[in-house]
């Protein structure tokens, strides 16, 4: 940016050899008139490095300057955005780390806004539109809970989780359309879904070909009885969004809400398809514990796993959260709705959805009689070719009693929360 030239300067430079005949002390510097061709070629030569130096100085075309910007600048604040004392409180703890030491294993995703919603080719349309959402600022566990740490609660409480008890068929065909017949009391065992791959190439139209209930699986033998135990630095599945409550709770914890999750999976990377960028995974692109291979019937460990992977086995994102992407599906506190999105944008107006919760109860025409809440995330059953749900903003959804072993959960707690607890110790 060139500066303008100041006028009393290119006056300094132009006018003493024109006024100098008629100046005493500006003769005694530049000479008595008289005196010929030197003193006129001295007067041409500082009128021409002046007019050099205006031109060097002008603003080149379409270039601003700082008196023009001081002049714009200061209309704006004077007269369109007249600043108010209020608009200085209305941000000021969104972004702020408490100053208190956080939680041991969460860290801090500051408050803020985000657009929420899919990016990119592969988006479904429960993800759109995408739409401005603020959420406060909160403390979320960097990693998915553990199978440690959920034998804690359980050693503590005592809970029996829903995989573990027998399932109640008054509570069950509530869930399903009238008149289904009651199943077999042999079906009706303490059990819970089990990925179990194809043997061969399946449509992909059908889940229940892949999945199987199987009796006796539950967060201890996620594979059922004849599985290996769960391994302890792995995240904890086969847990229902009730047993997940029930564990958030006795930790004096939450679970995420839909927006919040989203907020802290996308790491304040704004409009990306992924949580590290655009770039999709691949064999050779390895970011996460996801699919990798022929779904459902010949996966590879290309990234090592199978199945679920110890927690941090891959890169955290920029909030310095672990496997937000894939390794296992995580429970989120809202109900789910297909058109949530749309209705938050309406009643927003054009603004903001403020800590959006979801709604009331859930919304879904494809399953009438089925009460669902949100997942996130993907698990290690995800790939390009089916759901590619490790996107941040790919929704899905299941009953709360449903427990399966490629979903688990994590949990958040908020200043309050946290503050309440280390009182309370
Ligand atoms: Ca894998
Ligand atoms: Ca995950």
């Amino acid at each position: 940016m060139a500066l303008k030239p100041n006028l009393a300067v290119a006056s300094a430079l132009v006018l003493p050899p024109l006024i100098a005949p008629k100046s005493g002390m500006i003769r005694s510097l530049f000479g008595e008139p008289n005196r010929g061709k030197p003193f006129g070629a001295l007067c041409a030569g500082w009128c021409i490095i002046a007019v050099l130096l205006l031109v060097d100085r002008l603003p080149a075309a379409g270039e601003s300057t700082i008196s023009d910007e001081k002049q714009t600048s200061g209309t704006l604040e004077c007269c369109k955005n007249v600043p108010s004392r209020a608009v200085m409180f209305a941000k000021a703890d969104l972004d702020q780390k408490p100053a208190v030491t956080g939680p041991p294993g969460m860290v801090w995703v500051p408050g803020g806004d985000f657009t929420m919603g899919g990016v990119g080719s592969g988006v479904r349309p429960d993800e759109l539109p995408r739409h401005r959402v603020r959420v406060d600022g909160f403390w979320m566990d960097q990693t998915e809970v553990t199978v440690t740490q959920f034998r804690r609660f359980v050693d503590a409480t005592g809970y029996t989780t829903t995989a573990e008890r027998k399932p109640d068929w008054e509570e069950l065909k509530k869930q399903l359309p009238p008149g289904t017949k009651k199943p077999p009391e042999s079906v009706l065992v303490a059990g819970s879904m089990v990925f179990v791959p194809t043997r061969e190439p399946v449509s992909l139209d059908d889940w229940q070909q892949w999945w199987a209930w199987i009796p006796g699986a539950n967060w201890r033998f996620p594979e059922g009885p004849d599985g290996a135990p769960a391994p302890d630095d792995h995240p904890v599945t086969q847990v229902s969004w009730d047993d997940a409550a029930a564990y958030a709770k006795w930790a004096n914890k939450r679970l995420p809400t839909e927006a919040e999750w989203e907020r802290a999976c996308r790491g304040n990377l704004e409009g990306k398809v992924y949580a590290w960028g655009d770039d999709e995974p691949s064999d050779e692109n390895i970011r996460a514990n996801i699919w990798y291979g022929d779904f459902p019937y010949a996966g590879k460990a290309t990234d090592g796993f199978l199945l679920t992977a110890p927690v941090k086995s891959f890169p955290a994102n920029g909030f310095d959260l672990y496997d937000m992407s894939g390794n296992v599906w995580e429970w989120c506190s809202d109900w789910y709705g297909t058109d949530q999105y749309t209705i938050d944008e309406k009643a927003a107006a054009g603004g903001l959805t403020v800590n959006p919760h979801g709604p009331a109860s859930s919304h879904d025409p494809s399953t009438p009689f089925l009460p669902k809440r949100v997942t996130r995330g993907g698990s290690f059953l995800c790939n390009e070719q089916y759901c590619a749900s490790y996107r941040p903003s790919a929704r899905m959804s299941t009953s709360p009693d449903t427990s399966q072993n490629h979903l688990g959960f994590r949990c958040v707690t908020t200043p309050a929360q946290w503050d309440e607890t280390r009182n309370a110790k």
